[in-house]
């Protein structure tokens, strides 16, 4: 005899999965069927349909269907050029930075922020490890490269979430929602969901590679942490993101802030070089606060642009 249930999953191997079951709240284990692996290998976030086989002595669940993904969170494997999916369905991604160590890294951020774009999720970002500030750091010009993007940050410490005003902000926000944290090693996802949390969640994390500023990768499986009001994936620290898939001529569109800038510039296919008199990003006045976030905004486009037109047309797909 089969009974049939609806699940999300929490946990994605091989081909074991830990299921909540939507109707009684219990964490089950499920095997998926060969089919389900073959077409879309389940993902933290996946909701699906299981059934409970009670045939002779064995008792399991079995997940015969993955519903359709509102969308998909993913990360483009260079090396076998192709996409691998994180996590899906999900509402609001944070990305996550630390403003010491590791070092801050505002065109790491611009590169998870043209994904957001591109999945049509909103993004917020998380300025992490403020109890470590210094003047190194300048908040206010930080916050404002993103919020002319759309995207809102959020100044906290994850060690000392008592001390910063934003954090109340940050977990209203996210109430009955689905997030997903992302970002490098070490910047502190996992312990900012723990204090999201309030103490519901205690996932591991780990201090840094000694000497090296670089995080332990501490986290090596996505999975979903239930905090009571919201969800929220804790992710494994992401290296680099590669972005090889983007189209040259399209790169630009995922650059809303600069379109205006860009549009009002008198040359035809202008490639806004610093050298190209008349260029309307170079006739902005760099004494002005916005055009400072806008050339450098510019600058990270042309780092990307660079990148992109040097693979080969073959490789994108
Ligand atoms: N001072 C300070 N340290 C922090 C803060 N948040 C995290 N850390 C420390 O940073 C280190 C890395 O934290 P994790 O939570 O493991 O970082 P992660 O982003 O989950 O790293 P991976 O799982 O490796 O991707 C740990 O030693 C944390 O205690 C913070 O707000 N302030
Ligand atoms: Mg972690
Ligand atoms: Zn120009």
């Amino acid at each position: 005899m089969h009974k049939e249930f609806r699940a999300k999953i929490y946990k994605s191997g091989k081909r074991r999965f830990e299921c909540k079951l939507e109707a009684s709240d219990e964490i089950v284990q499920a095997v998926s069927m060969r089919e389900v692996l073959k077409k879309n290998h389940p993902v933290v976030g996946d909701n699906v349909r299981l059934m409970l086989n009670e045939s002779g002595d064995e008792i399991q669940y079995e997940i015969h269907e993955v519903i359709e993904r509102e969308n998909e969170v993913y990360r483009r494997i260079v090396r076998e050029n192709k996409k691998k999916v994180i996590a899906s369905n999900v509402d609001c991604l944070l990305i996550v930075t630390s403003i010491s160590s590791p070092p801050y890294k505002p065109y790491l951020i611009d590169r998870y922020l043209l994904r957001a774009i591109e999945w049509e999720i909103p993004a917020i970002v998380i300025f992490n490890k403020m109890d470590e500030f210094d003047d190194q750091f300048d908040p206010e010009f930080e916050r404002a490269r993103f919020e002319s993007l759309g995207a809102r940050s959020f100044f906290v410490s994850s060690t000392k979430p008592e001390t910063c005003p934003d954090f109340n902000e940050l977990k209203d926000l996210i109430q009955n929602r689905v997030t997903i944290t992302l970002g490098q090693s070490g910047v502190g996802k996992s312990k900012l969901i723990n204090a999201l949390s309030s103490g519901k969640a205690k996932l591991v994390s780990g201090d840094l590679a000694k000497g090296v500023n670089k995080g332990a990768h501490t986290t090596t499986w996505a999975e979903m942490v239930d905090c009571g009001d919201f969800l929220i994936v804790d992710s494994p620290g992401i290296r680099s993101l590669s972005l090889q898939d983007f189209d040259q001529n399209e790169l630009h569109l995922y650059f809303p802030d600069l379109i205006d800038v860009m549009e009002s510039c008198q040359f035809k296919d202008c490639r806004h070089e610093e050298n190209s008199k008349g260029c309307a990003f170079n006739e902005l006045d760099e004494d002005k606060f916005e055009n400072r976030i806008i050339l450098d905004r510019l600058y990270s486009y042309k780092k990307i642009r660079a990148e992109v037109e040097a693979i080969p047309e073959w490789k994108k797909g």
